[in-house]
């Protein structure tokens, strides 16, 4: 690639060596950098004067759609290390012996704020790992949470629009965050996660990951098991207190870049253990529940933590848009061995991430290095051309398949594993709204949380819920009723104290209350 000078030569140009010359983005040597082309000292600029066009209209090209989701993060880079055998579940080389290290990349992020927002607030964290292996990308996009708010990817849309801002005031609404909320009650589960003490992570260093979906195994024998992916921090569970948070959000609105930039300046690697739980096909078969639906988990109990691996953040970006604002992650990247399940969200997914690629970076995005598979996977198709083309096939090979000629060849070994849909049923619009949305709430509500916990997670629901109207209280309040009666209970009687202290709220829309 070009002589770019990226921040890596500058920083590493010995004390008093002489500077490179500025130059303008097509490389000519800039005379003089600090005033325009003009006729005389108070005339007219030129507009042959190149180097303020040069600069200034690439600065008005500076901005990129920021995500529409996830929009503020921070990245760094490390590897992943196998300390454990999985070769019996998986073929995919990055598996394939203990000791083996693979390249990686995470971004971690909030989901519902601006590119400039706040990164403590209460909200799940994006934590997105892509592993430059060698038989290319592998993306696991996952968050700091095994669920999610809904299983169907279809409402994914309006859940978004419900958590960010009202079309006409621009203002976040409580009444439409909880009016979706109460509507879909399969939201219950991640929703009282969300409200618990890990809503608000300390940072991304003391928070776990997970893949959340279920995938697909598959081994050398062409065997496939269903598996989950989770990622627990070595350095410990850390969340920050409403009343820290709150501090922050004013104070260090950056906390959390910092945090994981800081610490790995400081050479303090963050690191986290792999685990994945196995389901056979039989398994999943005759498992009470829908082990393909994201608002659930699987009891460890069960389906135990089986320890795979390590991964480690040993470096910093070196250019935050190029390798972090450009970083894009695809979870329909998958190496052999690895597949999707039928998890109706993570099919969605799978059409989403790409598609929202092409709008953001244009159809090359896959040619940006941050995004590009590394040498020993190097790509080699048919695609050519587009927008921003940087790689396209060699002169001496055709650009279309089959053909009569030396060229690359699809390789059967590396299909994907069949498998029969005979038992799945009819195609329809299969509503899964009334599936089972309270009873792993319940564990996690009674069984998981102590006294404490559960008093927090009421108050932070409450002080949420109170700015939404009475009649979307109630709804919230009765599923809540729904997991536990005193969980319910207790919400109410924190909203009956808000209630009277303010009266009446006023709501920050104009919309008609429907009569059903
Ligand atoms: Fe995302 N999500 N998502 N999401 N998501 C995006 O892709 C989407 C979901 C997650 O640091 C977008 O590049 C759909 C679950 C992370 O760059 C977009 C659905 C989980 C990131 C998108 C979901 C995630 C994203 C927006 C419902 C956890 C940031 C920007 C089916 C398992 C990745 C982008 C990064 C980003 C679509 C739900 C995690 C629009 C359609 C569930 C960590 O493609």
């Amino acid at each position: 690639m070009g002589n770019f000078f990226s921040a890596q030569v500058l920083m590493n140009l010995p004390m008093g060596e002489k500077a490179p010359v500025l130059t303008t983005g097509a490389g000519h040597p800039t005379g003089d950098k600090l005033n325009t082309l003009t006729v005389g000292g108070r005339g007219p600029l030129l507009v042959q004067d190149n180097v303020f066009i040069d600069e200034m209209a690439h600065f008005d090209r500076e901005r990129i759609p920021e995500r529409v989701v996830h929009a503020k993060g921070a990245g760094a880079f490390g590897y992943f290390e196998v300390t454990h055998d999985i070769t019996q579940y998986t073929k995919a080389k990055v598996f394939d012996r203990i000791g083996k290290k693979t390249e990686i990349g995470v971004r971690f992020s909030t989901v519902a704020g601006e590119a400039g927002s706040a990164d403590t607030v209460r909200d799940p964290r994006g934590f997105a790992v892509k592993f430059y292996t060698e038989e290319g990308i592998w993306d696991l996009v996952g968050n700091n949470t095994p669920i999610f708010f809904i299983r169907d990817a279809i409402l994914f849309p309006s859940f978004i629009h419900s958590q960010k801002r009202n079309p006409q005031t621009h203002l976040k609404d409580p009444d439409m965050v909880w009016d979706f909320w109460s509507l879909r009650p399969e939201s219950l589960h991640q929703v009282t996660l969300l409200f618990s003490d890990r809503g608000i992570p300390n940072g991304f260093r003391f928070m776990n990951g997970y893949g959340s979906h279920t995938f697909k195994l598959v081994n050398a024998k062409n065997e496939a098991v269903y598996c989950k992916f989770h990622y627990k921090t070595d350095q410990g569970i850390k969340n920050l207190s409403v009343e820290e948070a709150d501090r922050l959000v004013v104070q260090d609105p950056d906390y959390a870049i910092r945090d994981l930039f800081q610490a790995i300046a400081k050479k303090d690697f963050p690191s986290w253990t792999m685990y994945i739980q196995v389901m056979t096909f039989q398994q999943a078969e005759e498992c009470s529940f829908n082990p393909f639906d994201l608002t659930k988990v699987w009891p460890h109990s069960e389906y135990p933590l089986i320890p795979v691996g390590k991964l480690v953040l040993n470096r910093n970006p070196e250019n935050y848009f190029a390798e972090v604002e450009q970083i894009a992650f695809d979870p329909s990247n998958m190496p052999p061995g690895i597949e999707p399940s039928p998890d109706k969200m993570l099919q969605g997914r799978l059409f989403s991430y790409p598609d929202t690629h092409r709008h953001r970076l244009g159809t090359n995005y896959l040619h940006l290095p941050v995004n590009c598979p590394r040498k020993m996977a190097a790509v080699s198709n048919y695609q050519q051309d587009g927008p921003m083309c940087i790689f396209s096939t060699p002169s001496n090979v055709p650009n279309y398949f089959p053909n009569s000629f030396t060229s690359p060849q699809h390789d059967q070994k590396c299909k994907e594993s069949a498998f029969s849909i005979s038992g799945y049923g009819d195609v329809d619009r299969h509503d899964s709204s009334a599936e089972d949305n309270v009873s792993q709430v319940r564990v996690f509500y009674k069984k998981t949380l102590n006294k404490e916990e559960r008093q927090r997670l009421c108050e932070n629901i409450a002080m949420h819920l109170k700015d939404a109207q009475i009649f979307i209280q109630e709804r919230a309040v009765k599923n809540f009723r729904e997991v536990h009666p005193g969980f319910g209970n207790r919400i109410q009687t924190l909203l009956d104290k808000h209630n009277q202290a303010c009266g009446k709220k006023e709501p920050l829309h104009n919309y008609t209350r429907c009569s059903s």
